[in-house]
């Protein structure tokens, strides 16, 4: 029984909150454990989109934990930055897409848990930033990777060196995040969002993920091949048969919402 993951199932969608309000949601050893363990126990036969949040109204995750980190050696230090890109790691690769539903404070390895996922929406009252500087150490949970690459290496650069904090609506214009809404209505949005990917064709999305991150770490004759093959995978699901089948169906026989399956 995980103490500070709380994970819930609804239809097609999961949800994952990160619940350790007290601390602000700050990422220790154990919370990234039990992370982890919820990842691998996410049953991709029936979910199909995943949110990702924090608990309380204040903060989404207020970073790496600085009182765990503070003591650490040189040797645990590394195998701390390792847990953390490990865990990291499995989400942007999880199979199915996941929204980070930002409630807040996304500081550190708040803001580079939230840039692991696949789509990040916020509310009015979230803060992003990268402080690592001035705790006298670098974004450790690939800030400096993710963050060049989602918004601009000029403005990464000078939101990484000047340890500035920003502001939801910044977040947004610098293309950081998709969407800003009012605190009450961020959830809601996260799962009619999901809702909306779970209706789709699985595998489909599935491919369309893979064929986005995998294609983003070459060049574009290598990524326009891993498209091509995806693509080519689909023709052998049931998927792209009802999907097509029901376009070309008479009138009459079409349904709105294909019932797609996971195959
Ligand atoms: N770690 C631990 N505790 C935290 C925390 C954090 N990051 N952030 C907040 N808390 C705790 C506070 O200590 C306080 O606990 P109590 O004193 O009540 O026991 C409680 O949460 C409430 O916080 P505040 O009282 O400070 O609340 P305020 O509203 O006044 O301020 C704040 C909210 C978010 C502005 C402030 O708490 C704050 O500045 N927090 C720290 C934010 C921060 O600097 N985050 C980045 C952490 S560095 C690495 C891999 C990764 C990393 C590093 C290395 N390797 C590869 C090795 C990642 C680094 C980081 O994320």
């Amino acid at each position: 029984m995980a103490e500070f993951i709380l994970y819930e199932v609804d239809g097609a969608v999961a949800t994952i909150t990160i619940n350790r309000p007290k601390a602000l949601n700050a990422l220790n050893s154990q919370v990234l454990d039990e992370l982890d363990a919820t990842l691998d126990a996410i049953d991709l036969d029936t979910v199909r989109c995943v949110i990702l949040t924090g608990a309380g109204e204040k903060s989404f995750v207020a970073g790496a934990d600085i009182g765990e980190m503070s003591t650490l050696t040189k040797a645990e230090g590394e195998a701390f930055g390792k847990k953390g890109n490990d865990v990291f790691r499995k989400l942007e690769t999880l199979p199915v897409p996941v929204i980070a539903a930002v409630n807040g404070f996304a500081l550190g390895g708040g803001c580079e848990i939230s840039m692991s996922c696949d789509i990040r929406i916020c509310s009015e009252n979230a803060v992003f930033g990268q402080p690592e500087v001035g705790l006298g150490i670098t974004p450790g949970f690939g800030g400096t990777q993710r963050l060049a690459r989602l918004v601009s290496p000029g403005m990464a650069k000078q939101l990484i060196y000047t340890a500035r904090n920003i502001k939801a609506e910044e977040a947004y214009r610098i293309g950081l995040v998709n969407a800003v809404y009012p605190v009450e209505e961020l959830l809601p949005a996260a799962k009619k969002m999901a809702a909306g990917i779970a209706a789709q064709a699985p595998i489909a999305v599935r491919n369309c993920k893979k064929a986005i991150n995998d294609g983003l770490q070459v060049n574009i004759d290598e990524a326009i091949v891993i498209e091509e093959k995806l693509f080519g995978d689909c023709f052998e699901t049931e998927d792209q048969k009802a999907g097509m089948g029901n376009f070309l169906a008479p009138k009459d026989q079409k349904v709105k919402v294909v019932d797609f399956k996971n195959c």
